[in-house]
């Protein structure tokens, strides 16, 4: 339409100066014709020269005055003729803005008697702000002081005005030429009338005479006749389009930091334990780890315990008897916790609460081995029967790291805290002593993040206890140096989200997963 009118009046006119006029004259969309000079002039059929203006156009508020009247003509109109009306009661009869404005606008015309009562002070007035509103929106231009006020009066903001003068391109046709984006075997086959219906005119008036003509004229049909594609415009190939994006699969931004931890540890040469139990026994969950009975975490405040089967079919017996009586009388240096340790206590099935769990069950199997140092890592899901809030959900990944070796002390495990951080891009460290049923000394662990400016509390560490080790059978001089934090924390400062419902849960956009690039760890 818009194409067909700018083609059709550059055939006659040497160019069209003013898009805008044009479109006006012709009743057609700018819009619509802006498209179309774009459009053509991709094809050189028109060149175009952008042209600018400054114009104003009315506001929400100036279209509306335009439509009804301004305020304070709507409220003069509202005063009776004669005598006064209350000011409440006028109020009532126009909208809150219109009263406020037409109150201020028409006192400061002096048009009405303001006070209690209200009343006209002339008989008559014009509404010009209405006048100047429309004369604006039909694209006239008004007095700058008209300007001034009504734009003082934000009935009107100023626009700039694109438009394009457009003159003949280099492929200037009255017509636009079928453009063709592929060429397809119809292009190739279909034949084209016109010239089809010439040579058999050259039969009908040549052929009789002579054979060859024939041949010349079979020819000629063959090559000017077939395949309409040399009068089609092809489309250039627009070698810069964007391919349609590559819809995959994507790794949720919690896999893919547990895979740089993954690798981490892997290459510190720790080996990954089996965690795919997330129901334990009370007893590796805790009384292995030396957490007494009474411990609050062991109540159901701070643990899901199971309903069904809410006890463990078996345990180590042998084991279990040394547990006990560490726990109630001591050895190995320890005096114990002093008192009476249950059974069933420890037969109650949970969730397991931390990976823990599994560090003692894979201690425990060491330990009957002959000794052979060991460095064993876990990262998976632990379950806390706790209040949810930004930072915290039932659930969480813990990720635990644990060297077994003769003699350890705390300063290996400060080393290998510091070696594991450093691969993190945490390198200033800070340890904090802490408490663990099952490990003394703990630590604490700190980092100071760049990016917050602050000290971050990155993890939790310790050396277990004899009390848990010994009973296992490990030598005396064995130690276990370990530590543990979660994979949400780092997850979420790394993506920059501030609650973790947004990270994990039925509530997560999947948007966040596919816009979220890998973010290196390490890269402060
Ligand atoms: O992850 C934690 N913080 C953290 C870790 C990394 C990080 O990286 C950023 C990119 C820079 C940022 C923050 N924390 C441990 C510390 C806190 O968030 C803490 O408030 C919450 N902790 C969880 C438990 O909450 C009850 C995080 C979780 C945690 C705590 C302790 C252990 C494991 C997970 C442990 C242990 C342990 C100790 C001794 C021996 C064996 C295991």
């Amino acid at each position: 339409m818009a194409e067909e009118a700018i083609l059709r009046y550059l055939e006659k006119n040497e160019q069209i100066s003013d898009s805008g006029n044009f479109a006006a004259e012709l009743g057609l969309d700018h819009n619509d014709v802006v498209n179309a000079i774009k459009s053509l002039h991709g094809f050189r059929y028109v060149d175009a020269q952008d042209i600018k203006r400054e114009t104003w156009v009315l506001t929400d508020e100036g279209r509306k005055y335009a439509a009804e009247g301004s305020p304070e003509v709507q409220l003069f109109l509202a005063v009776p003729l004669e005598g006064s009306i209350p000011k409440d009661e006028l109020q009532k009869k126009l909208a809150p803005a219109v009263f406020k404005i037409g109150c201020s606008q028409a006192g400061k015309n002096r048009w009405v008697e303001m006070g209690k009562q209200i009343s006209r002070k002339v008989q008559h007035v014009e509404d010009k702000v209405k006048d100047l509103l429309l004369w604006v929106q039909d694209g006239h231009a008004i007095e700058k002081d008209d300007i001034n006020s009504l734009k003082a009066r934000k009935l009107i903001v100023q626009q700039t005005w694109k438009g394009y003068s457009v003159s003949k391109g280099p492929n200037y046709a009255p017509k636009r030429k079928k453009v063709a984006t592929d060429l397809t075997r119809e292009n190739l086959q279909s034949v084209n009338m016109a010239s089809l219906f010439t040579v058999l005119v050259m039969v009908v008036l040549f052929a009789f005479h002579d054979p060859m003509v024939w041949l010349l004229i079979l020819q000629m049909i063959f090559y000017s006749g077939v395949g309409d594609w040399k009068e089609l415009e092809f489309k250039e190939y627009n070698f810069n389009a964007k391919g349609q994006p590559a819809e995959g699969g994507h790794l949720h931004p919690l896999l893919k930091v547990r895979k740089q931890l993954k690798d981490i540890f892997l290459q510190m040469g720790f080996e990954e334990m089996p965690t795919n139990n997330f129901v334990e026994s009370s007893f590796w969950n805790f009384d292995v780890l030396f957490q007494p009975q009474q411990h609050p975490a062991r109540d159901s405040h701070d643990t899901f315990f199971l309903e069904e089967p809410s006890t463990t079919r078996e345990l180590p017996e042998a084991y279990v008897e040394l547990v006990k009586r560490v726990h109630e009388s001591g050895g190995y240096g320890s005096r114990g916790y002093g008192y009476d340790w249950k059974r069933e206590e420890a037969n109650k099935n949970l969730l397991r609460t931390h990976t823990t769990a599994v560090s003692s069950r894979m201690l425990k199997a060491l330990a009957e081995k002959p000794f052979a140092p060991k460095k064993y890592f876990s990262i998976d899901r632990v379950f806390r029967n706790e209040a949810v809030d930004r930072t915290h959900l039932a659930e969480f990944h813990q990720i635990e790291g644990l060297v077994c070796d003769r003699g350890l002390t705390l300063g290996d495990l400060i080393g290998v805290l510091h070696d594991f951080f450093a691969r993190l891009g945490m390198s200033k460290l800070r340890f904090k002593p802490a408490y663990n049923p099952y490990t003394e000394p703990s630590m604490e662990i700190f980092s100071y993040h760049e990016g917050l400016g602050k000290w971050v509390e990155i993890g939790n560490s310790g050396m277990f206890r004899p009390e848990m080790l010994l009973p296992m059978g490990f030598p005396e001089d064995v130690r276990v140096i370990a530590w543990g934090l979660s994979l949400e924390r780092p997850t979420m400062i790394l993506y920059g989200i501030d609650n973790i419902r947004d990270l994990f849960g039925h509530k997560v956009d999947l948007g966040l997963i596919k816009r979220n690039p890998i973010c290196r760890l390490g890269m402060d």
